[in-house]
């Protein structure tokens, strides 16, 4: 870990991210772009790679025709050469296609006074919209066409995140450590109960659960409630209303250690929480039992640990054979993995942009209007949870990186397999 000294104005000083990135790109600009910093060399790594991601996010009941326009795919410009990582910063550039029906109104040219066009065809919005970041954006930037904050703000921008998240798994991967995700909640319909909550503990389970997920168009690993789901998007998209929902992400494979007690900001529960709240349109995040813990007795909250004798020659295991039967604490004790499954869920609120509008003021003539309506989507908690998925891939793949980081992916794994000597001889 890099420390950043204490600088002459006195700011104080932050842990650096050793898996650090920047995403660019306007909604309906060129294109998206993002560099990523940090990653070991010779980590095979290819474009589909990261479509597979792409294609999974676009995905979802309740998208609107944005997503029959767009087929992401990553073109890799750097840091990559014969499928391998060299070392070096990585960059990603993702088409919009839509940019060929945007290029007059989104043009980084200036526009000369003769070709200034209607504001109509500029599609100029003075409406904000109440939710989104049009007014407090417009109000911060100074900015009198509300279009240059939304560009930026819309959650067209996950598409590079997801990109991101799709090359820390593929690190993770390297390490046997797997991220899925899944819908339990939307609008109110879906898995309410504690069924879904993650106690339970077995790989094999939550893998069946993610297959379900992937196969349905809400990303509901149960029937039942991908019906109950669907029919309330439907119904909403009736309304012209949106609709929100939860999702969890689970990681399996997690050592022990990663994240540390001994400072708040390098704290594992933190830095996940950092990641999922940086997703558009998240209000909320649990870990493992999550706000249940309030409601329950010290006796059934805290997962009891037991311990099976591993055998020299066997596998090696994360946690020198410590284990829990049960996983209330979500992978994480003390701001640091245990060795169990990591659980994450995530609230997400439903989208601003709706066709019955609400009411909003322009900020020019500051009289009362509806509020601007443009093609977007009646739900996006599918797409949500591949992007959970992303950002908590993210988060892990940082953490890993800064446990056992080396220059090279053979430097990392023989730096990760003297941690689990340490575990199963401790
Ligand atoms: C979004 C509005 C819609 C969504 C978009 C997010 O786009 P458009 O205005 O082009 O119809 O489809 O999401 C994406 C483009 C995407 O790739 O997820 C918004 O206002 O946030």
């Amino acid at each position: 870990m890099q420390i950043l000294p204490i600088g002459k104005n006195g700011r104080i000083n932050i842990t650096m991210a050793k898996f650090r990135y920047l995403t660019a790109g306007e909604s309906h600009g060129q294109a998206l772009t993002c560099t990523i910093d940090g990653l070991p060399s010779n980590m095979p790594l290819t474009a589909e790679d990261i479509d597979t991601d792409l294609a999974r996010r676009q995905k979802g009941y309740g998208r609107g025709g944005r997503m029959q326009i767009e087929t992401d795919k990553a073109q890799i410009l750097t840091g990559v050469r014969l499928g391998k990582t060299l070392g070096s910063p990585v960059s990603l550039l993702i088409k919009n296609k839509d940019w060929e029906n945007w290029e007059e109104i989104m043009t980084p040219e200036p526009r000369s006074q003769k070709l200034e066009i209607s504001n109509s065809k500029s599609k100029v919005v003075s409406r904000p919209r109440p939710g989104h970041a049009d007014l407090s954006g417009a109000l911060k930037y100074d900015h009198r066409d509300l279009r240059n904050i939304l560009e930026r703000s819309s959650a067209r921008e996950t598409a590079a995140r997801v990109a991101v998240g799709a090359i820390a798994k593929k690190l993770l991967s390297e390490f046997n450590i797997s991220v899925m995700s899944y819908v339990t909640e939307i609008g109110g319909a879906g898995l309410k109960s504690t069924e879904h909550r993650a106690q339970n503990t077995e790989f094999k389970t939550f893998q069946a659960m993610a297959r379900k997920a992937e196969a349905s168009e809400v990303r509901c690993p149960d029937e039942k409630a991908e019906a109950s789901i669907i029919r309330k998007i439907k119904s909403a998209m009736k309304n012209g209303d949106t609709l929100g929902g939860i999702f969890e992400v689970a990681v399996f494979g997690v050592p022990v250690g990663l994240g540390s007690y001994s400072q708040w900001d390098r704290k594992l529960e933190a830095k996940l929480a950092y990641g999922i709240m940086g997703i558009q349109a998240i209000k909320g995040v649990e870990i493992g039992l999550g706000f249940e813990v309030a409601r329950r007795p010290g006796s059934e909250v805290m997962d009891e640990i037991y311990h099976k004798a591993q055998t020299k020659k066997g596998p090696m295991h994360p946690a020198g054979g410590f284990y829990r039967k049960t996983n209330n604490a979500g992978g994480i004790e003390g701001g640091m993995s245990n060795g169990m499954p990591i659980i994450v869920r995530a609230a997400m609120k439903p989208i601003p942009t709706l066709k019955s509008p609400l009411a909003s003021v322009d900020i020019n003539t500051k009289q009362k209007f509806k509020a601007a309506y443009e093609r977007s989507d009646a739900c996006a908690v599918p797409a949500a949870s591949v992007i959970g998925e992303a950002v908590t891939a993210i988060t892990i793949a940082d953490m890993f990186l800064e446990k056992f980081g080396g220059d090279s992916i053979q430097e990392m794994k023989r730096n990760y397999e003297g941690y689990l000597k340490q575990m199963r001889e401790f």
